[in-house]
């Protein structure tokens, strides 16, 4: 039996990679901003068609060092059903989540319920395209207009996505990318910020090197977040072959698909129209409303066929045991439906399709058993 984890990072062939290290052998130079995070960053800027590329260590302390570069204040609206990073670049700022839920069709924010959670402290919206699904970009840019609010997307899911011909970074006032390992894009541990206001980028440059400006100026209470040469030279090399990454995983996707589009206890949902997508995840959602027996089941059931799903995004961040009950999850109940209910599914671009089949196979199984 062969185990089959819910990722598997691609890498490029190892002459390759050896190839795009060698001359640092030369330099000696192995980080802070240098010749290979350059290219990388300038490179980003096109694939991305994004007007600004600041390069991190992760995409976590993209988003956090953002929002202080930002300056933003007070609270913040965003989504409970995400991964920690989101929640956890909010609080860590000293701000206050304020937990909008999301759509039945995609699990990115509710924009109908955005308005009603604006208060005078309101700062900011932080929406999330879930496993590269696109928010409604328009509605949220209508209301951030009407309220003077910043928009950051949490686009750490999103590399690759096109909506209306238009790069997923041109929404927004900013938008964060992760390069970590279970990506479509891996730079090892990476990520970036796109942003639009220039100024940003002198504030980002500084905060992720301590907040120094110079030799002997220090203006910023920063942190290290930056990318080092071996992380870029594998994003570098990494975006070579991106296209075809991206196209092996919608063979797999389109494979689960024909497999599990008829089952009747599952939901899957497609990416919207004008979207070029890019096959990050494999969620379904099971049915059964606010019941976690099932999705529970095939879990388990399936982890004995050696097959190791994960419950992207159980439990809801608002219900964190560090939050200490703080939030209300049943005030986004569809985000809580959803969580108790997902499941994502194995997909990286090297799966084969005949796991694919074996996988849909047991799914089946175990819910007529
Ligand atoms: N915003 C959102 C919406 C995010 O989803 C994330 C990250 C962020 C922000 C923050 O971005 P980063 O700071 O991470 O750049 C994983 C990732 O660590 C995390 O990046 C990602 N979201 C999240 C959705 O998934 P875990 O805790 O599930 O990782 P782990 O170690 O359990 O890995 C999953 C599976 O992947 C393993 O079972 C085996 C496989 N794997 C993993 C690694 C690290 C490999 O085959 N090779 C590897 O090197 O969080």
């Amino acid at each position: 039996m062969h185990e089959i984890y819910v990722t598997r990072p691609s890498m490029p062939a190892q002459e390759e990679y050896y190839k795009e290290i060698s001359d640092i052998w030369g330099t000696h130079y192995l980080t802070n901003m240098g010749n290979k995070h350059n290219i990388l960053e300038e490179k980003l800027r096109d694939y991305l068609k994004a007007e600004n590329v600041s390069l991190f260590c992760n995409g976590h302390m993209a988003l956090e060092l953002l929002i202080q570069a930002m300056g933003l204040s007070g609270e913040v609206i965003t989504t409970p059903f995400t991964f920690a990073s989101t929640t956890h670049a909010i609080v860590r700022n000293g701000l206050e989540p304020v937990f909008c839920d999301v759509n039945a069709d995609d699990y990115t924010i509710d924009t109908e319920k955005i308005e009603q959670l604006i208060t005078e402290k309101t700062s900011a919206i932080i929406p999330v395209h879930v496993y590269g699904h696109v928010c409604d970009v328009e509605a949220i840019d209508k209301i951030a207009r009407k309220y003077n609010l910043k928009v950051i997307y949490d686009a750490a899911h999103a590399f690759g996505v096109n909506y209306r011909g238009k790069g997923i970074a041109e929404f927004g006032d900013a938008s964060i990318f992760s390069f970590h390992a279970t990506k479509v894009f891996n730079t090892i541990e990476g990520g970036a910020a796109c942003y639009k206001d220039s100024e940003i980028g002198e504030r980002l440059y500084q905060l992720k090197n301590f907040g120094i400006q110079s030799e002997t100026v220090v203006n910023g209470v920063g942190a290290n977040a930056k990318m080092n040469e071996f992380q870029a030279a594998m994003g570098i090399c990494n975006l070579r072959h991106i296209d075809e990454e991206i196209s092996k995983r919608e063979k797999v996707f389109h494979r689960y698909l024909s497999n599990l589009c008829d089952i009747k206890e599952v939901k899957i949902n497609l990416p919207k129209n004008d979207i070029k997508f890019n096959f990050a995840y494999f969620p379904i959602v099971f049915n059964k409303e606010d019941d976690k027996t099932i999705r529970d089941k095939v879990y388990d059931r399936l982890r004995t066929y050696g097959i190791y799903t994960r419950k992207y995004f159980y439990p809801l961040t608002s219900t964190f045991e560090c939050y200490h009950g703080k939030y209300d999850a049943s005030k986004t109940p569809m985000a809580l439906n959803i969580s108790n209910n997902v499941l994502t599914l194995p997909l990286f671009a090297d799966l084969e399709l005949e796991d694919v089949d074996r996988i849909a196979q047991y799914i089946k199984q175990i819910l007529v058993e």
